[in-house]
């Protein structure tokens, strides 16, 4: 099989809402030597974006994209054994990661904190409808250098300047950098708001944090 025809295997599962169908797609990739960030990416997100396409043209109802999401979130834990964990090797930088407040959307922001960690960052993942404050108060108790925010709703967008706001208001916007992610954010919505970078999906978000932080 091609990895093309494998990238459509792992999308046509996460389609198909079947967990079963997403675990053997995942061990068939894994058997093929294909990359766990590739696996994700190219096969498992491009399904979920296709459940999402479906969705907003009424193709699908929201107990279906409830059961993709369990499909797919199952194939990313299966893959996170295989991502290095380099716990004994001293950490790149320290990355504070949530989903704004208002947000339960949770799947793209948990494939980036578990790809920024295993390219070597600390990564403290605050989860999802995360109060903002809780953003600034990570930041200070780790020291991070870099905070990352996932939004995936028009409607929690504007969390995401908030809390770029708040960091100004309590002196640590010169401290931090600031990470924009989530279907909805764009590139200038990031420079709107006055983000330091928006980052489209994991690995850019990997090559980000590199470049800003490293
Ligand atoms: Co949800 N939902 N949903 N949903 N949902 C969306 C987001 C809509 C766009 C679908 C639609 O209507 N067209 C829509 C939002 C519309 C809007 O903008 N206003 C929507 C809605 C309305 C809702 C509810 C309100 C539905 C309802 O109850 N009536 C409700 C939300 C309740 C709430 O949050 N308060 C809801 C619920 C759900 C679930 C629970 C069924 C499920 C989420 C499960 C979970 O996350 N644990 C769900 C899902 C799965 C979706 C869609 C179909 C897919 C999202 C997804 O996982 N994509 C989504 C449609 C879409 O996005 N097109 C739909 C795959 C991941 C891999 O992509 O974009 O999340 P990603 O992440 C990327 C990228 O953005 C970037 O890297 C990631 C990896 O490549 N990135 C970051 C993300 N975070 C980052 C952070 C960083 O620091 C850096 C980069």
């Amino acid at each position: 099989m091609s990895k093309e025809e494998t990238f459509k295997l792992l999308s046509d599962a996460v389609v198909s809402c079947k967990k079963d169908a997403v675990l053997a797609a995942v061990e068939k990739a894994k058997s093929e030597g294909i990359e766990p960030a590739e696996i994700i990416e190219k096969g498992l997100a491009s399904g979920m974006n296709s459940v999402g396409i479906m969705f907003e043209r009424g193709k699908l109802f929201l107990p279906h994209v409830m059961m993709a999401a369990g499909a797919m979130e199952a194939g990313v834990k299966l893959l996170e054994a295989d991502m290095p964990k380099d716990a004994a090797k001293k950490k790149l930088a320290v990355i504070v990661n949530g989903t704004v407040e208002g947000d339960v959307h949770d799947i793209g922001k948990s494939i980036v904190s578990t790809m920024l960690q295993s390219s070597g960052f600390e990564v403290h993942d605050l989860g999802r409808d995360v109060p903002l404050q809780d953003f600034i108060d990570k930041v200070k108790e780790t020291g991070a250098s870099m905070v990352g925010m996932s939004a995936l709703m028009t409607t929690t967008l504007p969390g995401q300047r908030e809390v770029i706001e708040m960091l100004k208001e309590q002196g640590l916007r010169d401290k931090v950098k600031v990470m924009v992610g989530g279907a909805p954010a764009t590139q200038t919505w990031a420079d709107k708001i006055g983000a330091d970078c928006y980052a489209e999906n994991a690995s850019e978000a990997v090559a980000r944090a590199k470049e800003l932080l490293l």
